[in-house]
């Protein structure tokens, strides 16, 4: 099997996490962001990620993917039920998660960004929706505040939360990509029980975090 990702992509990262969760062998394939090609030869449209499956079938919506690989190799570990409060959490944290970490990708050295036609690509794209990224990067300060003020309340949420290792919801496949964005921000403030969680997650599902390289 083939999985077409980018590395920044959180919804990459939930079809990644799968393979990694369940031990399932895949080539994990980086594409430059400008290549409009290769997916649109694949499912018809610009966008990853894209599974092309050992019958050689292509499967976009990274949901997709994850349910697919939980429901076809093994044993399901997706048994767990979604997570309400979690889920409202997250559509809120994402509106300051995403400005926070899309100029910041904009200057990673992801595998996505070379040749730099492929980064100045990404900048033009997502600086159209969001706005210059140097305005974005002024908000820094204010931001960090929100969401280190708001990782408190998901705290709190993780304090309910019964957990069983080795068995997942599609609440944890939405949440660690979230938090695995964060990452690329200095100045968060992790929570003990966030940090162990997204620590022990990157472990199990073999997708590193950013933290080496935040800025
Ligand atoms: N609903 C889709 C969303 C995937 C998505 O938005 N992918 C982004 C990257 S994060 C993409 O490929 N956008 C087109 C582009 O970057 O040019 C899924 O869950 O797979």
């Amino acid at each position: 099997m083939k999985l077409y990702v980018y590395d920044h992509c959180p919804f990459c990262v939930r079809s990644r996490m799968i393979f990694g969760l369940k031990d399932v062998a895949c080539e994990i394939i980086t594409l430059p962001n400008n290549d409009e090609e290769t997916p649109t030869r694949l499912i018809g449209k610009k966008i990853l990620p894209v599974l092309v499956t050992e019958s050689n079938e292509a499967m976009g919506q990274s949901l997709d993917i994850v349910k697919y690989i939980d429901e076809t190799y093994g044993s399901s570990v997706l048994e767990m039920p979604d997570n309400p409060a979690i889920e409202t959490w997250m559509e809120e944290a994402t509106k300051l998660i995403y400005p926070l970490a899309i100029p910041r990708w904009a200057n990673s050295d992801f595998e996505e960004f070379q040749p730099d036609a492929a980064r100045q690509y990404f900048v033009n794209k997502k600086e159209a929706v969001f706005g210059p990224f140097p305005r974005l990067l002024e908000q820094t300060g204010i931001m960090v505040n929100e969401i280190n003020a708001q990782l408190e309340v998901l705290e709190l949420l993780f304090a309910h939360q019964e957990r069983e290792s080795g068995h997942f919801s599609l609440t944890d496949i939405r949440l660690f990509p979230l938090l695995r964005s964060l990452s690329i921000v200095k100045g968060i403030h992790w929570p003990p029980q966030i940090d162990a969680w997204r620590r022990e997650m990157a472990l199990g599902s073999r997708v590193n975090l950013n933290d080496d390289i935040a800025m």
